[in-house]
């Protein structure tokens, strides 16, 4: 049975973990911590103010880092990324996504610590679980074994890097390791998912366009508002995130590192 002290903040999706210390975690509680994730997907930890090494140490329990050449980490910390206010206009996490899908394995898990906040800057998460479960057998059937095409086309014209914008296959109903169940894999239409395998673009898009708008309804999101010292994890294989950017010049500061994944399947 366990003890840990988790209220769950939406029929669906993310449960808040009180009266626990990251930075002290025992191998039990860190055991009611992962089923608790796999659970809720998206796990809030407030008042936590961990140190660097502290994230590093608690992240480093969930498997192998996952480094992106995309972008650039702490100096003395190479897997810690700082996410800072680059400004609405180069804001690359303000739609819906999940991180790296364009990677042949994209990260499992992202975790974040929130070191300075704004006024707003909320983060969203939605259930890719229910955004499966609430298809019709029919779409289901349709989409089983199709396969679609998932680009870095947002992070490559940040970084400058020309024409050549990563991309990989994968299944649009992901089935999730741990857990064993579906998951709709979507992107924002048209950039972060293209088209479907051995289809065209305008076949494509009308059909990537309703699965992105049906995986976003507010009855399968948490919207979560930040408080410093905040940490916050997030299962990556079956959910998306959406950054706010509605706090214009000010400072708004998180660390985050990303854990490994599979090959989706
Ligand atoms: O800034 C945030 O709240 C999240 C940004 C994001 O999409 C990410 O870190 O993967
Ligand atoms: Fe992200």
């Amino acid at each position: 049975m366990t003890t840990l002290e988790l209220t769950p903040l939406t029929g669906h999706v993310a449960g808040r973990v009180e009266e626990l210390s990251l930075a002290a975690l025992t191998d039990t509680e860190f055991e009611e911590v992962h089923e608790a994730f796999l659970e809720h997907s998206v796990l809030v930890f407030p008042g936590q103010h961990l140190s660097v090494d502290d994230h590093v140490a608690f992240a480093a329990r969930w498997g192998a880092f996952s480094i992106s050449p995309f972008v650039q980490y702490l100096p003395d910390h190479p897997q810690v990324l700082p996410l800072q206010n680059l400004g609405k206009a180069n804001a690359v996490t303000e739609n819906w996504h999940y991180d790296s899908s364009f990677l042949p394995q994209p990260p499992s898990i992202t975790i974040l610590s929130a070191r300075q906040i704004p006024t707003g800057g909320d983060t969203m998460w939605s259930s890719q679980y229910h955004a499966y479960e609430t298809l019709s057998d029919g779409m289901k059937r349709l989409l089983g074994g199709v396969r679609a095409e998932f680009a870095g086309t947002r992070l490559a014209k940040r970084v400058d890097k020309g024409s050549e914008v990563p991309s990989s296959l994968h299944p649009v109903v992901r089935t999730h390791p741990e857990t064993g169940r579906k998951a709709l894999f979507v992107g924002h239409p048209g950039d972060t998912m293209r088209r479907f395998e051995d289809m065209t673009t305008e076949e494509s898009l009308p059909l990537i366009e309703y699965l992105y708008e049906h995986s976003t309804q507010p009855d399968r999101l948490y919207r979560h508002r930040w408080t410093e010292g905040d940490v916050v994890m997030w299962d990556n294989r079956c959910t998306m995130h959406y950054a706010i950017h509605d706090y214009g010049e000010q400072t708004r500061s998180l660390h985050r590192i990303s854990i490994s994944g599979d090959t989706p399947h």
